[in-house]
């Protein structure tokens, strides 16, 4: 291990075991889709991302093959020429990396509460960057986005915060009004590059929610399978299937885990029993119109907003400071 990789853990399992009972336990049942990402949820996701029906990544990838040393000179302008990159739910770093090339990181922070997973991205990460500083932080950053003092070490200052993939659209539109804030703190008066999913044709968002091969589906019933580890509880995968679909007047994914059966699911200390057809709630994932975005941006003490997107429309970046 190179000595410019650093790592910090902030994960505490207990508090992730007694917020999942909680959510079991609400009604209707809804669990928190930070509980999709174990190691093995890291990689199911990195196996959507390649999915002919999920649009984002690529669309996003896209968008910075094209625009990307445009977007390199104005976080220079901005931050000189060796900036700092912070990124929130960094998983493998392969969106980032793909950056370093035009962006020149002195030094980068990565966040994931799939901690192994960011452990491993990193160690493969560093031979091909031998003077680039590497800190892996283990955060559960969806309560409040801040990071450990360590984690910058000389670098404090203003940096990038890098929150790429629409990953903001998670959050719903209060929540990501705060962690916008957070954001923006973080970056001590640097600047903010994020990617944004649109609105658009509903079938289009429903397939890369639910694709033919099932990816979508395993990854939403691997939660179940991480639920147990961590809260000891004893769902069956069998008893339950995926359901996807878009809420056009709440502008965003629905997924869900539905009962095929009724059920009772038992852990140390709790119980729920779930009727044939109820619904567990995994997943919200917003998509924005750019006014929408733009709006919520400026309410969250941004002023410039520089926006990219595809040819389609299907996609959106934003360089915010
Ligand atoms: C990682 C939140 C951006 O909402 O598209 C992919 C997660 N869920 N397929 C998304 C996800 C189902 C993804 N984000």
């Amino acid at each position: 291990m190179s000595p410019l990789f650093l790592e910090l853990h902030r994960i505490d399992p207990g508090a992730l075991a007694r917020e999942a009972a909680l959510g079991l336990l609400a009604q209707p049942a809804a669990v928190s889709p930070k509980f999709f990402y174990d190691a093995l949820g890291s990689r199911l996701f990195e196996a959507i991302t390649a999915l002919d029906e999920y649009y984002p990544t690529r669309t996003e990838a896209a968008i910075f093959e094209r625009h990307g040393a445009a977007i390199a000179a104005a976080v220079h302008a901005r931050l000189g020429p060796r900036p700092v990159i912070i990124e929130p739910g960094a998983g493998s770093c392969r969106k980032a990396a793909s950056l370093f090339g035009v962006l020149r990181p002195r030094r980068f922070v990565a966040l994931d509460i799939s901690v192994d997973y960011l452990r491993e991205a990193l160690r493969a990460l560093q031979p091909a960057h031998p003077a680039l500083a590497l800190v892996g932080v283990g955060l559960d950053f969806s309560a409040r986005l801040a990071l450990p003092p360590e984690a910058l070490g000389t670098d404090a200052g203003p940096s990038l915060v890098f929150y790429p993939g629409s990953s903001i659209g998670n959050f719903a539109p209060e929540q990501a009004l705060r962690l916008l804030r957070e954001a923006r703190a973080l970056s001590q008066g640097g600047a903010l590059l994020i990617g944004v999913d649109r609105v658009k044709a509903i079938p289009v968002l429903e397939a890369a929610y639910d694709d033919a091969l099932g990816v979508t589906a395993a990854f939403n019933l691997n939660l179940l399978r991480h639920l147990n580890r961590v809260l000891g509880s004893n769902f069956r995968l069998d008893d339950w299937r995926h359901v996807a679909f878009y809420d056009a007047a709440a502008s965003r994914i629905e997924m869900h885990l539905e009962a095929r059966l009724a059920t009772t699911v038992h852990w140390p200390g709790g119980e729920r029993r779930f009727a044939a057809g109820e619904r567990l709630l995994t997943e919200h994932s917003y998509k924005w119109t750019p006014e929408a975005f733009d709006a919520l941006l400026h309410d969250a003490g941004y002023r410039s907003c520089q926006h990219c997107s595809d040819d389609a429309g299907w996609f959106s970046v934003v360089l915010a400071a």
